[in-house]
């Protein structure tokens, strides 16, 4: 059998080999491909995956100086926060579900599913993973706890009653810009990752962490730990410093610089 034809018998077994140069990103991949087959993932996941590693090629799959005061700034956002909740969509719940749910623990901000493409059983899949994840409770799959937030008109619109309804501060990674800025209009600050410093989540969120969210729950657990004893008139004051504006332009500024440096090296087209 030529080695080509391996490869690609073990490529459609899904199984990726150890020694693949590509092999967490190829990995990941599948754990996508799987969740969307387990319901967990919208078929739309799928594409957002993609546009992320896309940026994250740009980035250089690596947690710039930048992010990491993003998401400083994030934890600081969320301690700061009297009620605090993090808003899991399938994408999260298959990327980082171990992190989320240890996130949630020592933030104490309760875990709620919300999903853009609510089918029947995605919410059960979700509410599986996190709970397999450690999560003790999850908000968002309870019907007699509905809540309608009325400025989304699609089912988004639909919370928890005892999470993002009554919360003051949101953590929504991965998410789309309407409720993002419904969120904003109800005077709720909204944190979020997203790889794309363009996107209209974004350019709407108080604080936007550009990075790739498996990096950055990770690092915000870091932050979290770092920066839960401090004072609250602490906080207050670093958080007068945040400018989200200014963290985008920075973000711009270090992809397009780094796509230039990477055009006039030689190294970066010499792979055979
Ligand atoms: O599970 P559901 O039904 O709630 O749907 C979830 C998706 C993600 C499909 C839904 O919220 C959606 O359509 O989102 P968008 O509008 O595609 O936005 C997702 C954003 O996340 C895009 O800007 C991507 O670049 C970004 N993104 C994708 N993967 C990552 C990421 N950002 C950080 N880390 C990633 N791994």
């Amino acid at each position: 059998m030529s080695e080509y034809r391996c490869e690609v018998l073990i490529m459609s077994e899904h199984e990726i080999p150890r020694d693949h140069p590509r092999y967490e990103s190829l990995k990941t991949r599948e754990d996508i491909i799987k969740g969307m087959h387990q319901k967990v993932v919208a078929e739309a996941g799928l594409i957002a995956h993609g546009r992320g590693e896309a940026f994250d090629y740009i980035l250089g799959e690596k947690s710039p100086r930048f992010a990491l005061q993003q998401e400083r700034f994030a934890i600081i956002t969320l301690l700061l926060a009297k009620h605090p909740v993090i808003s899991v969509n399938g994408n999260v719940a298959v990327l980082c579900p171990r992190e989320i749910v240890q996130l949630s623990e020592i933030l104490d901000a309760p875990l709620e599913i919300n999903l853009f493409y609510r089918k029947p059983g995605r919410e059960r899949a979700i509410e599986k993973i996190l709970k397999e994840a450690g999560a003790k409770s999850v908000l968002g799959t309870d019907p007699s706890m509905q809540d309608i937030i009325p400025e989304i008109s699609h089912l988004r619109r639909i919370v928890d009653s005892r999470g993002i309804a009554i919360s003051d501060c949101v953590f929504v990674p991965l998410e789309d810009g309407d409720r993002t800025l419904a969120l904003r209009k109800m005077g709720k600050d909204v944190v979020t990752v997203d790889l794309n410093p363009l996107s209209r989540t974004s350019l709407a969120s108080t604080v936007s962490i550009t990075n790739n969210i498996i990096r950055a729950v990770k690092e915000m657990i870091t932050f979290t730990g770092n920066l839960k004893g401090k004072e609250r008139l602490v906080l207050l004051e670093e958080k007068k410093n945040y400018d989200n504006r200014q963290l985008l332009q920075i973000a711009l500024e270090f992809m397009s610089s780094r796509l230039q440096t990477l055009a006039k090296e030689k190294e970066t087209f010499n792979l055979i």
